[in-house]
């Protein structure tokens, strides 16, 4: 799970930091326009264009090896870096459909938790609120005859309490009430925690918060896809998950994924929605991280010695030329997807499935 380390003058000299602040996105202003820095793609591994030559060729670049297993697609893995493995193109445009549905619906409902945990309790249907344009507000400011709904997991009784309201007094709420709108919520939906609750302040999985196991179909895809990466006739048993939001200049900044027991066993790592760059450094900060392209609907393994490698994701493409996007923007046209459709084109989600134990 994320190490959280202090930036220090000398963690900011470090081979990992200094891919990161390449590859992170800065704005030049031109005539009061935002706009991206260019910046030099060319080192950045390209698994898609890698399958493609290899399907026509069967060639691939130096470094690159295809895994021999009893897989239906063609799994990837660097030579540098045993144990990492990457599967382009592994989930069908209808899957990645049903995956950002759920990620945006279903998961992030209690008791699952969320980043907006801490500040506002568990909160029920946010998708749905910020679609019909509502607004949270704080429960002991409401006045009396207002009209709310309960959105409280009322099991917390410590959790303050906030609800959603269809609109508020504007003279009466200017004064009394501390609001947020839905929509801005959604937009700073940073995390969800499926199964196993991780507790980030302590940094350990606590096993006593209430929790819902994993959706069985979401166990069932975990399997599949940790496949490859599994030792020798063993099953893969999904007992957590962690769904990273990314909006517009999001990043996920290098860590290692170490909570877990059993560093034999993959984390499956599934991606949605716009494109990012994946940095792959090594056991060391110093060492020079692997950056590659990370589009929706590919899978990456990472198992034994891949886990104590540092990652992070420094950037996503939400500029229309690069999300490369276009099948989801066409599943997700019709009106009743259009609330979908506004989200994905201009975020990524990332879906990552654990063994705990
Ligand atoms: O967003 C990604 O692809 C990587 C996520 C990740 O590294 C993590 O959650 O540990």
């Amino acid at each position: 799970m994320y190490r959280a380390e202090p930036v220090t003058e000398e963690s900011e000299r470090t081979a990992f930091r200094k891919a990161e602040k390449k590859y992170k996105i800065y704005y030049d202003n031109a005539k009061k326009k935002k706009i991206p820095r260019p910046v030099d793609l060319s080192e950045v591994i390209d698994f898609r264009s890698i399958l493609e030559s290899f399907k026509r060729s069967g060639d691939l670049p130096d470094g690159v090896f295809e895994l021999k297993c009893d897989f239906n697609l063609p799994v990837f893995g660097l030579v540098s870096r045993p144990g990492f493995y990457f599967i382009p193109s592994a989930l069908s445009v209808e899957e990645q459909c049903r995956w950002i549905t759920e990620s945006l619906t279903t998961f992030p409902q209690p008791p699952n938790r969320t980043n907006h945990n801490a500040i506002y309790g568990p909160i029920q249907d946010l998708f749905l609120a910020a679609k019909e344009g509502k607004i949270l507000v704080e429960e002991d400011k409401l006045p009396e005859n207002f009209d709310s709904e309960v959105n409280l997991d009322q099991t917390d009784a410590n959790a303050p309490h906030w609800n959603f309201v269809k609109e508020i007094n504007e003279s009466w709420c200017r004064d009394a009430c501390k609001s947020v709108s839905a929509s801005v919520l959604l937009r700073k939906l940073r995390w969800s925690t499926l199964g196993l609750q991780f507790d980030w302040s302590r940094r350990s999985y606590n096993v006593a918060l209430p929790h819902k196991k994993i959706p069985d179909k979401l166990c069932m895809l975990a399997k599949r896809m940790a496949a490859p990466a599994m030792p020798c006739g063993e099953e893969f048993h999904p007992e957590a998950a962690i769904v990273n939001y990314f909006g517009l200049g999001d990043m996920l900044g290098g860590h290692l994924d170490d909570m877990e027991k059993d560093w034999s066993k993959p984390i499956v790592s599934i991606s949605l929605g716009c494109k990012a760059i994946f940095l792959l450094g090594g056991k060391s900060r110093e060492q020079t991280p692997i950056a590659m392209f990370l589009r929706s609907g590919d899978v990456m393994l990472m198992a034994g010695e891949a886990r104590e490698c540092f990652h992070g994701v420094p950037r996503i493409f939400t500029d229309p030329e690069n999300t490369e996007i276009t099948p989801l923007e066409s599943q997700f046209s019709d009106e009743d997807h259009t609330s979908f459709l506004d989200y994905i084109q201009t975020s990524r989600i990332n879906i990552n499935i654990r063994q705990v134990f």
